[in-house]
């Protein structure tokens, strides 16, 4: 499933604050066991080459409900590991729900 969400990176490292705190757009997909984030929507035939902005392992990602944030609907919080730390936002908490339960499953 691939959605087009609005992502923040909270900590570039688990330990490190981003430089960019803004909330982006990407196309956010879900395959296997990773998670990427496109600027063109992969399911097009146009940009169905086109390289992802980032890929991560969601290998031990930690992902819960982002109930602190408070500035926007149905956000998850992903921890990957060794990794970065997103708010990434969902269209319903269907979906949402949803998200939490495949990353837990990846
Ligand atoms: C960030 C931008 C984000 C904001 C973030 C700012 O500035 O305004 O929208 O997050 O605040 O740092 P910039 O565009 O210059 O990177 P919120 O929308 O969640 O407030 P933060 O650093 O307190 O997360």
């Amino acid at each position: 499933k691939i959605f087009y969400s609005k992502v923040k990176c909270e900590l570039s490292t688990p330990s490190i604050r981003a430089n960019s705190r803004s909330w982006r757009y990407y196309y956010v997909q879900l395959l296997g066991t990773k998670i990427m984030a496109f600027t063109k929507n992969p399911n097009k035939k146009k940009s169905k080459n086109a390289l992802p902005v980032w890929t991560h392992s969601m290998d031990r990602a930690e992902v819960t409900v982002a109930s602190d944030y408070l500035k926007e609907r149905y956000v998850i919080r992903l921890r990957i590991e060794d990794g970065p730390q997103f708010l990434i936002t969902m269209p319903t908490e269907k979906d949402r729900n949803e998200w939490i339960a495949s990353i837990e499953s990846a």
